[in-house]
């Protein structure tokens, strides 16, 4: 994969860190449930639950998609962001500014995410930063139009991917996930968290 502004980190974080991190996850969840995200006016499911930390938390409902700071069921300000998650984003991001939301997506062995642009957020400028927890996902990344041709890697658990430049704004998805690839996550399964910043500075 050789498009510009992306830079993927495989094994960015060990196993130890890994575990750290889904705790951090866990923690978060208990006190701002996973939800199940609708699409706008259909209201059909997306195939991952999802929260948030930090600020501001995306959601996806009847209305619309956007970012608020406050959970869409209880109501309550999202948990913070963990300061290991603010460190990845200072030694990875090449932006100056602290993320604003750290968006978690949990993928149950079935489920996927289409092929989108992520554009909700008002400084374009900078990256969005993924890290990989759990079983192995088959990622597609296109370019900059819904045609343009794609390509696909198998993100691993504790993969950093740093989404910048050119890349930021270029289609990509999740095909699927492969079960059985990580024993991270007793019952299988994959969590995603992407570091956003969202206003601009
Ligand atoms: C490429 N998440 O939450 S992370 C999303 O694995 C999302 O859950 C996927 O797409 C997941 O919006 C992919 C890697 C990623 C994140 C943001 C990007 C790739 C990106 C933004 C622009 C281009
Ligand atoms: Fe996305």
């Amino acid at each position: 994969m050789n498009i510009a502004g992306v830079k993927w980190l495989p094994g960015h974080f060990g196993p130890q860190e890994q575990s750290r991190l889904l705790e951090l996850v866990r923690a978060a969840v208990r006190q701002a449930p996973l939800f199940q995200p609708v699409m706008p006016r259909s209201g059909k499911p997306l195939s991952v639950r999802m929260t948030n930390m930090g600020r501001l938390g995306w959601l996806s409902d009847r209305a619309g998609y956007r970012y608020q700071q406050t959970h869409p069921v209880t109501g309550n300000p999202w948990p913070e962001m963990p300061q290991m998650l603010l460190e990845l984003w200072h030694e990875v991001s090449g932006y100056a500014h602290p993320p604003e939301a750290c968006l978690v997506n949990f993928y149950e062995a079935s489920a996927r995410m289409g092929l989108h642009q992520d554009r909700d957020e008002e400084d374009l400028e900078a990256p969005v930063v993924s890290v990989s927890l759990g079983d192995t996902a088959v990622f597609r990344i296109g370019g900059l139009e819904r045609k343009s041709p794609t390509s696909s890697i198998r993100l691993q658990s504790g993969d950093v991917v740093v989404m910048g430049g050119d890349s930021r704004l270029c289609f990509h998805g999740i095909d699927r996930v492969v079960p059985g690839t990580s024993a991270l996550l007793k019952d299988g399964g994959r969590i995603n968290l992407t570091l956003r910043r969202v206003t601009r500075p």
